[in-house]
């Protein structure tokens, strides 16, 4: 039989007040998970009411949609009351205090990827569980919190929502990929590696324009094929959530590319550091992979705000060199 997400967790994570604290946080994700899931399945029912504008704009400018509300106010339902110190959300301007007690923080993309709502295409919900540091409840000494390194987390993934409802896992010790099966997240029977080297790049090609040169170049040189220097034929992809690509990529190999640009509010890219480019850059090292801004390894860098933005480039460590060493 197989393994389901709680069995998973119990005989993997430390038997400790943190260890327990992140199991259960986990258990209570993966339960606001299903019910976004259910929200979603019935979006063509409901006249397309969870791609709907709310007329409100996110911390980051971007307009909110009913659904990214409907999934910040799920996560929150089920992690409150629990271990939880804080919540730090695209959807917040500001931190959500939680338990004053609470040992850990959370720090989410409730739905990331959309603008994808309506035409059916994958979306998910990418988390990062990171260590208080803290016992003051200030919010100031709070925010402090989630400006940690990515390297402090304690464990990362995203659900994603698609043909199936999915989990990608780490808890620090490799990564363990879930599927939902009558309302319980079961072990699949494959472990994400990104050991080898792709022959897929993901990027939005329309952006070459305003790249720098080293992005051009790098992308000149997939295009090269066989003849080039990288001595192969790319496929590329972009499926504009950054879920479905990372899963993807973990599955086929290949880089994903969201590189800085000359656009207006692009100089450090699209993807914000402490909701999604860490908690993917935790599952991508832990799979054997690299994960980098094109200079340095996303988790060693400590964010200076909690909706700071980065460059995000990953896949295996060979083809994530291949850019950095443009
Ligand atoms: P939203 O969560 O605001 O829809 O953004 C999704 C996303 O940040 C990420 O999932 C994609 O990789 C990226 O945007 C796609 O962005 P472009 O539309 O610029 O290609």
């Amino acid at each position: 039989m197989n393994t389901t997400l709680a069995q998973y967790l119990s005989r993997s994570i430390e038997r400790n007040s943190v260890g327990l604290a992140v199991k259960d946080t986990i258990i209570c994700l993966s339960q606001a998970s299903k019910n976004i899931a259910h929200f979603l399945s019935k979006n063509g029912l409901l006249n397309n009411e969870m791609g709907i504008q709310t007329g409100d704009v996110n911390a980051d400018g971007d307009s909110q949609k009913a659904l990214d509300v409907i999934a910040d106010h799920e996560i929150i339902k089920a992690i409150a009351n629990k271990d939880v110190a804080a919540y730090f959300s695209e959807e917040q301007d500001t931190v959500l205090l939680l338990e004053q007690k609470g040992n850990l923080i959370v720090c989410a993309d409730p739905l990331d990827g959309s603008s994808n709502i309506d035409n059916n295409i994958s979306v998910g919900t990418i988390f990062s569980i990171l260590p208080r540091k803290n016992d003051s409840f200030e919010i100031d000494h709070i925010t402090n919190d989630a400006l940690q390194p990515g390297v402090n987390q304690l464990a990362s993934g995203f659900f994603m929502y698609g043909p199936q409802t999915t989990l990608i896992l780490t808890i620090g010790n490799g990564v363990a990929a879930f599927v939902l099966d009558n309302d319980e997240f079961v072990r699949m029977d494959w472990e994400p590696k990104l050991t080898h080297n792709g022959n897929q790049f993901a990027i939005n090609m329309s952006n070459m324009r305003f790249w720098s040169q080293k992005a051009r170049d790098y992308i000149h040189k997939c295009l090269d094929g066989e003849e080039g220097t990288f001595a192969k034929n790319y496929n590329m992809r972009w499926c504009g959530s950054l879920v479905a690509d990372a899963w993807r990529i973990f599955r086929e190999g290949g880089i994903f590319l969201y590189p800085e640009d000359s656009r207006k509010n692009y100089d450090t890219g699209r993807l914000r550091l402490i909701y999604e480019a860490n908690p993917i850059a935790f599952l991508v090292e832990q799979a054997g992979g690299r994960a980098s801004n094109g200079k340095t390894e996303i988790l060693s860098i400590k964010p200076n705000a909690i909706h700071q933005r980065i460059p995000l480039i990953f896949g295996s460590k060979k083809d994530v060199a291949n850019y950095e060493n443009q």
